[in-house]
């Protein structure tokens, strides 16, 4: 009855991704590359619900009952990923934040997509049960990508040379990129570059059911998400910023501070309630934390597509062109008017 009333015949990731393909939005490849990374998410998402429960049965504590080493979530969750996106035929070249060098599908399997991840963002938060999630984002092959001829690259093989220049894209050319968040529900949050779509796992079935469409993030909001312990080794014009939102002034009222340590919950909350996200840079890591590749482009094209915007300070993330596949940038994230507040204090 709660669904009649609020009009939404019952529409699976699976159903609505197939609906993209008949309208011509997207390719039957790119829906079987979309479709194998919510399956790789299905099962993260119940790895992680059942992390300390597996690690009970592990037995043996760091030795499992096949009497293989226990591994940690994190890895166990990027060969789902990589196994999922192999076993799709569609993905050409991966890039893993767990992998050192992209690597190649094997020709058998082979396929045009370029698929840049993060398997498990945030994994320390998953013994005390926080939010964790996997982002990716998805590219065209581009072979002519300029990448600087930095030496070490022209050291390469040439096969290797090939994977790092056709992922080493600007976020201009994100097909799509998205996200699934592992908290008190399961969500799916995707783009296809016409509009941010989210999805709810229905524990039920195991399958993803839309629960929003076109979101909008809102155009300012009164929540900042920082790590201030950081912030004495912040430079100047950001701590003046963030003094500036901790007055009061007319309102009475100063700004909310909410963070998680996890971005893609934090980044969850920013979207929907809006506010800004920032990972800034400081005294001991020049270009922040976060990776330009697999977190900061595929969260700010999710974000433009919201009517938000993703910058590293003075301009656009998806401007970016990478030059090494797990480089950092600072990055600065949510409504739009609480980034360019941000950017003019930093100017
Ligand atoms: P800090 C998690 O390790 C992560 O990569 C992001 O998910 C999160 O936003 C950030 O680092 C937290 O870093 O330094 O505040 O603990």
């Amino acid at each position: 009855a709660a669904r009649k009333k609020s009009g939404y015949e019952l529409q699976t990731l699976t159903g609505w991704l197939l609906r993209q393909e008949m309208k011509g939005e997207i390719d039957a490849e790119l829906t079987i590359v979309m479709s194998s990374i919510s399956l790789a998410c299905k099962q993260i998402a119940s790895l992680v619900q059942r992390a300390g429960i597996s690690n009970l049965t592990g037995v043996q504590g760091a030795v499992n009952i096949q009497g293989e080493d226990q591994k940690k979530l994190d890895v166990i969750s990027n060969e789902v990923f990589s196994n999922c996106l192999r076993s799709s035929g569609r993905t050409g070249i991966i890039a893993s934040e767990e992998e050192d060098v992209p690597v190649a599908v094997e020709e058998s399997y082979s396929g045009n997509y370029v698929v840049v991840f993060d398997p498990l963002d945030g994994s320390s938060n998953i013994d005390a049960a926080v939010s964790t999630g996997s982002i990716f984002g998805i590219y065209s092959p581009n072979d002519e990508c300029i990448v600087d001829d930095s030496d070490d690259i022209s050291a390469l093989g040439s096969e290797e040379q090939r994977c790092i220049v056709n992922v080493c894209q600007p976020g201009n050319n994100l097909l799509a990129a998205g996200y699934c968040m592992y908290s008190s529900s399961v969500i799916f949050v995707l783009t296809l570059g016409k509009g941010v779509f989210s999805f709810t796992l229905d524990p039920m079935y195991g399958e993803f059911v839309l629960t929003q469409e076109n979101i909008e993030i809102p155009k300012a909001g009164r929540i900042y998400s920082f790590n201030e312990g950081n912030y004495q080794m912040w430079d100047d014009k950001l701590k003046k910023y963030i003094d500036d939102l901790k007055d009061p002034g007319p309102t009475g009222k100063p700004y909310s501070a909410r963070y998680i340590g996890s971005l893609v919950g934090d980044f969850h909350r920013t979207l929907l309630y809006g506010g800004i996200y920032g990972y800034p840079r400081d005294a001991k890591s020049k270009n922040g934390k976060l990776r330009l590749l697999y977190e900061c482009a595929p969260m700010s094209f999710i974000v433009e597509q919201a009517g938000g915007k993703g910058s590293d300070g003075h301009s656009r993330v998806l401007d970016i062109q990478p030059t090494e596949i797990h480089q950092r940038v600072p990055l600065y994230i949510g409504s739009t008017e609480e980034v360019e507040k941000l950017e003019k204090y930093l100017a």
